[in-house]
């Protein structure tokens, strides 16, 4: 009997582990396979013309020991490709144990440019939007391992995802194994602090809890902003400076509808002004803050040059919008016969975004409409795919213009012009190889300071917004940059120095 027990016991320890060897590797082989599947017009766009995405924001700063390429970085450019958009907090990049053998010492809260004290806000107005469920008394997920960071939801709602990189930029600058340049810290009393964060995730309570649901009367989003006003109405930090020294984030043009009037005295982070008075939002107090870029970001060294980027002119988008957008209408007719000229309707979304990065990385300039709003994210994933942006929206504001002279890699072009017969193709066509180049060159050196990602690396997004808060918040600083902003301002449309006749 026992002879005959131990025979079939080894014979089915045997098969166990014959299938489950043989369970691992047909999941390994699956998902191998629905990676290729996720991304045919990505890889077709790196078999022709040998350009191809970064799978991990590498740091282009190479004199920054802390930085190596193979530390993790989370970011939509390589996760994409493994999950499509909103996964970007990416289990694949569990390498995070790397940081800890090295010993890494914490942000000195002395030697950082910005002190931030954050609100324990419920994770309702949060990470709880993003389905998070910490333990019992827990506001924040823990930010030392990716794997338990939630991620942000894909596909448009990613365009203003800016709340949650700055959130998560504030929690891990305490930990000493997340490497992150030093510019802001958290504090933990709000007296020594220079900002007060509030970290509410409005974009994304506008854009996933503004239907009413069940028997619902008021919707989330309606009462998560009444809350917040009651609470920050109540709170000695809000009392001390009638709010002039907190920061709320409200990227998406409809966040904040509700609260915006009564919150107005603080600081916001938006994407621009189209739909606020003068006396809420102003450049004297506010920061506008790029899109979070939807295509992948091209590789510098892969990076088509001029004759290898085929369409003269490309825009993809819808044709009719409300506002300024009849300039799109009419660019249309205009425009729509020409041969080198790609003017697709469609949205950026799901495989949109796919044909997008092959169209943009194939055209020498990519326009830039004003919409509903004066912004839009077009203009970011123009410059990810290093084609010079053409912008016709007088209105617009664009990110960081105290530190970025965007006539050195855009085109400013104004409506009026715009909409003349010939005038634009006459114009681009009359850009030289040689002055292409140039701005294609700037474009591959600024394009870092439009990307998000966690953690936060020097001069990206995160980076530039915290930098942007400080100059802000100091006088003398914030003369100098509001010079440097009107002189960039005033060349837009000054080409006499880049030899572009616009005029
Ligand atoms: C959570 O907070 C409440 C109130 O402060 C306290 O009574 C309770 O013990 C806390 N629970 C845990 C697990 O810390
Ligand atoms: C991160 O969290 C995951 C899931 O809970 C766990 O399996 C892993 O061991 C953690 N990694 C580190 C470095 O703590
Ligand atoms: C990462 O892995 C954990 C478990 O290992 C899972 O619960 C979580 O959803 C994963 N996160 C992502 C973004 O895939
Ligand atoms: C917070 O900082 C202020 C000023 O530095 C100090 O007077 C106060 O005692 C601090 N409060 C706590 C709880 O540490
Ligand atoms: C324009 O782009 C679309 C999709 O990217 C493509 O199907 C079409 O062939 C392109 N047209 C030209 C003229 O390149
Ligand atoms: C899609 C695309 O950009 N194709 C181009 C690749 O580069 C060659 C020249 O190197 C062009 O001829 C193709 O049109």
């Amino acid at each position: 009997m026992l002879e005959k027990s131990r025979i079939p016991s080894k014979f089915f320890f045997y098969l166990i582990t014959i299938s489950v060897f043989l369970l691992i590797s047909s999941s390994v082989f699956l998902l191998q396979f629905s990676n290729t599947s996720f991304a045919p017009a990505v890889f077709k766009l790196v078999v022709l013309n040998g350009t191809y995405f970064e799978p991990l924001v590498k740091s282009r700063d190479k004199n920054l020991p802390s930085f190596s390429s193979e530390v993790p970085r989370v970011d939509a450019k390589g996760s994409t490709k493994r999950c499509e958009l909103g996964c970007q907090v990416s289990n694949s990049s569990k390498k995070l144990g790397f940081l800890e053998k090295k010993k890494m010492v914490a942000c000195d809260s002395t030697q950082a440019l910005l002190r931030v004290f954050m609100y324990e806000l419920p994770p309702e107005f949060h990470f709880g939007l993003l389905g998070w469920k910490g333990k019992e008394n827990q506001t924040w997920p823990n930010v030392k391992n990716l794997s338990l960071i939630p991620a942000y939801p894909g596909g448009l709602n990613l365009q203003h995802s800016i709340e949650y990189w700055l959130t998560l930029d504030l929690l891990s600058s305490s930990i000493p194994t997340v490497v992150r340049p030093c510019t802001v810290v958290r504090v933990h009393n709000s007296s020594q602090a220079d900002v007060i964060f509030v970290p509410f995730f409005a974009s994304l309570s506008y854009n996933r809890h503004s239907k009413l649901r069940g028997n619902e009367e008021v919707s989330v989003n309606k009462k998560l902003q009444g809350k917040l006003v009651q609470y920050l109405m109540g709170r000695d930090e809000w009392k001390r400076k009638g709010g002039k020294d907190h920061l709320l984030v409200a990227h998406h043009p409809n966040s904040m509808l509700d609260a915006r009037k009564k919150l107005g005295s603080a600081m916001f982070v938006l994407a621009d002004f189209g739909r606020y008075s003068a006396e809420i939002a102003n450049l004297e107090k506010d920061i506008i803050a790029p899109y979070r870029h939807l295509v992948m970001t091209v590789q510098s060294s892969k990076s088509p040059s001029f004759n290898e980027r085929p369409i003269l002119l490309y825009f993809r988008g819808a044709i009719y919008r409300k506002d300024g957008g009849m300039v799109r209408k009419k660019l249309f007719y205009l425009l729509k016969d020409e041969k080198d000229v790609n003017f697709t309707f469609g949205s950026v979304q799901g495989q949109g975004i796919n044909k997008a990065s092959q169209g943009m990385a194939s055209s020498k300039f990519c326009l830039n409409l004003a919409g509903d709003t004066p912004s839009s994210n077009r203009l970011f994933d123009a410059i990810a795919s290093h084609c010079v942006p053409v912008i016709i929206s007088d209105e617009i504001e664009l990110p960081f213009e105290d530190v970025l002279d965007y006539s050195q890699f855009c085109i400013f072009v104004r409506s009026s012009y715009a909409c003349k017969k010939g005038y634009l193709l006459n114009l681009l066509r009359g850009i030289k190889q040689e002055t292409w180049t140039k701005m294609w060159e700037r474009l591959k050196e600024v394009v870092h300071h439009f990307g998000y990602q966690y953690p936060s690396q020097p001069g990206d997004a995160v980076d530039m917004i915290w930098q942007a808060v400080s100059h802000k918040k100091s006088s003398t600083q914030f003369k100098f940059h509001s010079r440097q902003f009107k002189f960039h301002r005033k060349k837009r449309y000054d080409r006499s120095t880049s030899g572009i006749r616009t005029k």
